[in-house]
């Protein structure tokens, strides 16, 4: 997985490597509880554009990191990530019949079934990484760290929390931050700083950097989910459409309109792009990342 390869066959093949991983990681199918076991690999595998693995892996390049240790940690970050869009489609929360292009789990399952699979991905989560014996052992603890943080109250648990909260409330731009870099940021966070981890040590100057780095994707990726929801019609994204705005849920678009929520996330790209300049032509794939977040249509 060289630079020298074009973005688009990188992402391929991390895109391959990681679902390989995923698939080898998750429990068989056919094993007992084979309901909850076909679950959790139905909610995980074959969808996602896996953006968490692919900041894994262009972090991972720049720390000089073990592509089956990358992989591992990679398929921990997705399952968390894939067990909060479990959670977050419940009748409980978002009530969505629809993820990735096909009926959530509780819908394909049952509610119960959907419950376990989010918590029992949890636990895979943290049991795949403390499992790489190929990792030094302070360094592994570091990056449990990382991911538990990100994960739980001062991490997506928290910004969801208050997602829930907003309903009808009228945030600042502030608040609407905090609430993002919680919900969704601290994941991407965590994608970027495992990726490094599983190489070596990371320097304070590094940090500040990648931290940088991750806080303005982690609020770009948001900008775009906004502006994308306000533009595309129904038909295009599914039944979750306006779905925030809808909701009476603040958006970047509702506080600031679309043409400045536009340009935040152009501004968000650049200063993404501006905190990686210690790591030089290095970091070509968390730059084109950075791009790529932006740029999106989906
Ligand atoms: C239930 C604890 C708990 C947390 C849920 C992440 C989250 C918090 C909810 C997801 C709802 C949502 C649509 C958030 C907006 C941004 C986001 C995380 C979108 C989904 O992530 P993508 O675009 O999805 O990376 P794919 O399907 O590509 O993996």
């Amino acid at each position: 997985m060289t630079l020298l390869a074009s973005f688009d066959g990188w992402m391929t093949t991390v895109q391959v490597h990681v679902e390989e991983a995923l698939g080898a990681l998750l429990p068989a199918a056919g094993r007992e509880p084979a309901r909850l076991h076909e679950a959790m690999r139905y909610s995980v595998l074959g969808g996602g554009k896996r953006v968490r693995p692919l900041l894994v892996f262009a972090a991972g390049g720049l720390f000089n990191a073990d592509l089956e240790t990358l992989a591992r940690a990679a398929a921990a970050v997705e399952m968390i990530h894939a067990y909060s869009l479990v959670h977050d489609d419940m009748p409980c929360m978002d009530d969505d019949a629809l993820r990735r292009g096909k009926p959530t789990v509780h819908m394909a399952y049952d509610e119960a079934t959907a419950l376990l699979v989010g918590d029992a991905l949890q636990a895979q989560a943290f049991a795949v990484l403390a499992d790489d014996a190929s990792i030094a052992p302070a360094r592994l603890v570091a990056m449990l760290r990382v991911l538990a943080h990100a994960a739980g109250p001062a991490g997506m648990c928290g910004g969801q929390a208050i997602d829930l909260a907003s309903v009808g409330v009228s945030l600042t731009l502030k608040q609407l931050e905090r609430m993002h870099q919680l919900k969704t940021g601290a994941l991407l966070r965590a994608s970027v700083l495992l990726g490094a981890l599983a190489g070596r040590d990371v320097d304070a100057v590094e940090l500040t950097a990648l931290d940088t780095y991750s806080n303005a994707i982690g609020l770009a990726f948001q900008v775009v989910d906004d502006v994308l929801d306000a533009t595309a019609d129904s038909a295009t994204l599914g039944k979750t459409a306006g779905k925030d705005a809808a909701a009476n849920k603040p958006t970047y678009v509702s506080i600031l309109g679309l043409d400045e929520s536009i340009l935040l996330a152009e501004k968000l790209r650049r200063a993404a792009h501006d905190a990686l300049a210690p790591f030089g032509d290095k970091a070509l794939r968390l730059r084109e990342l950075a791009d790529l977040i932006v740029q999106r249509k989906a």
